[in-house]
């Protein structure tokens, strides 16, 4: 198992999840080539986008099948700018690489903002910390497990 993979699977277990990551060789780094290589729609493909709101450094998980607003992520954080951060601040944030960043385990606490899009599926699947590999779990287990909060966060 890949390093990165050991390290999300051992953050789960302190969380009080299992979770059985899956290597796909030929890719899982955008959410589409998730969602193909697993075999699943796209929205229910977490992805975990790092954004920047008043300099505080966030997450927010965020169905596949939607694109988030930054305004509403900026509300919902009680800030008002939100950015885009660059790879090195996702790598330094997380401990992670864009395409492959968890929804936890992450290497500082952030706060993290959930889609409830992604709470109308009986399973979502996850990037595992590399650009390969993915993990499956109850979307309600993943709210429970990180703390996030459910709120709207998709561009309409
Ligand atoms: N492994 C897949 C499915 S779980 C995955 O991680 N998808 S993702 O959507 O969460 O990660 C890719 C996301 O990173 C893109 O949606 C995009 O929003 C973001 N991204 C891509 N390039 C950059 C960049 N240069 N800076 C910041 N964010 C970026």
């Amino acid at each position: 198992m890949h390093a990165n993979v050991q390290r999300v699977v051992d953050a789960a277990a302190a969380l009080g999840l299992e979770v059985s990551p899956r290597t796909f060789p030929d890719g899982t780094r955008t959410a589409q080539e998730a969602a193909d290589a697993v075999g699943v729609e796209l929205g229910q493909i977490v992805k975990s986008l790092i954004f920047g709101v008043d300099g505080e450094i966030v997450l927010a998980y965020v169905s596949g099948a939607n694109q988030l607003d930054e305004t509403k992520l900026a509300e919902a954080a009680g800030g008002v700018m939100c950015q885009r951060v660059d790879a090195d601040v996702v790598r330094s944030a997380t401990g992670f690489p864009i395409g492959g960043v968890p929804p936890f385990g992450h290497a500082t606490p952030l706060r993290i903002f959930i889609d409830p899009d992604l709470l109308q599926y009986h399973e979502v699947w996850a990037a595992a910390g590399t650009w390969h590999d993915v993990f499956g779990i109850e979307p309600h287990k993943l709210v429970e497990a990180s703390g996030g909060a459910v709120i709207d966060l998709k561009r309409s």
